[in-house]
């Protein structure tokens, strides 16, 4: 009897030396103890999204004392479904999530949460009832940012000595359903709204990448060309649109037929701003890497961190950039 004792002492004692060196759910504990987060990435489908990307990955590194798993969902929110669910299954420390659509997230934000296993929402929100689902979202103010456009662009045509009647718009919109379209619309629409004189000749989907931009205002463009301001919801998109515009040969930015405003302010779309291509860029700042984690600190110190976090952003027009300026921007 005793010797069956051993053997079962022996297998137990075994069993739990295997499993102490894998990683406990949640304990922070792994093979090289390094705090290991999830990141479900929306694709790369723009230059923002690229330089977001980086700030995340200089931002978490080993040495740091952290392991980034990093998932490009190529802009479907079922790849980042499954990519959260898999996170999951890993037994990840912190989840994070940069929503490709608002829509959809509660159940698998539920399984997390019962998985006891924390998640911040980053650039884009998620419209779920029960917003404890998240520890926090940090992104941008997207509605703030079209305001800011449709201030700028009252402010230039209410000085405009031409006082033509009707200010056409062509609005170009990124990802239906994504904050950054839903919001940047919203303020678009509410201007037309105020301004009897301002009407949207039409919305063309151009999911914020630059291929699809250039194929819908090229087609727009085959049998219309009456507008006088691009509102294009991120640059790759403008610049596809240029391309499209120079084909037709309709000029834009200073002394051109159109006047063009962008979101993101990339490294690019300033360039084309100070040049006098593009009349304002409103600035949609990727850098979020370094707030990101001093968020994750303060939770993992215990304190309180808020349920909502913007990001500084600005707006430009030829008159507020220097070369000097553009070339020290970190995207
Ligand atoms: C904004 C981000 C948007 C950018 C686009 O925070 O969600 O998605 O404006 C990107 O460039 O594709």
């Amino acid at each position: 009897m005793r010797r069956y004792c051993s053997i079962i002492l022996c297998i137990v004692m075994t069993l739990c030396l295997v499993c102490s060196g894998c990683r406990k759910d949640n304990g922070n504990e792994n093979a090289n103890d390094l705090f290991v987060i999830g990141f479900s990435q929306v694709g790369s489908e723009s230059d923002w999204r690229i330089a977001n990307t980086r700030s995340m990955m200089e931002t978490f590194t080993n040495d740091k004392g952290y392991e980034l798993i990093i998932q490009n969902a190529k802009q479907q929110q079922d790849n980042q479904l499954a990519d959260v669910r898999g996170f999951v299954l890993e037994g990840v420390d912190l989840i994070i999530i940069a929503p490709t659509v608002e829509t959809g997230w509660e159940n698998v934000l539920k399984e997390v949460h019962d998985a006891g296993i924390p998640v911040i929402i980053l650039d884009r929100s998620v419209a779920v009832w029960d917003s404890n689902l998240y520890l926090t979202n940090i992104g941008s103010d997207f509605l703030e940012q079209g305001r800011r456009a449709v201030d700028w662009l009252d402010k230039q045509v209410s000085e405009s000595v031409d006082g033509q009647e009707t200010l056409k718009i062509l609005h170009l919109q990124g990802t239906y359903g994504s904050t950054a379209q839903l919001m940047r619309t919203k303020a678009l629409e509410e201007g037309v709204e105020e301004h009897k004189d301002w009407v949207i000749v039409s919305q063309l989907d151009g999911d914020f990448t630059e291929a699809k931009g250039y194929e819908v205002v090229s087609e727009y463009l085959s049998s219309n060309n009456d507008f006088d301001v691009l509102y294009s919801e991120n640059d790759n998109m403008t610049f596809g649109a240029m391309r499209a515009l120079d084909e037709a040969g309709i000029t834009y930015g200073e002394n051109g037929q159109v006047r063009i405003i962008t979101f993101d302010a990339s490294r690019d779309a300033l360039q084309y701003c100070l040049d006098g291509k593009i009349d304002l860029c409103v600035e949609c700042n990727p850098m979020s890497g370094p707030m990101v984690e001093e968020l994750i600190k303060d939770y993992r110190a215990g304190e309180d961190i808020p349920r909502q976090v913007y990001v500084e952003e600005a707006i430009f027009t030829k008159d507020d950039l220097t070369q000097a300026m553009i070339d020290a921007r970190p995207y």
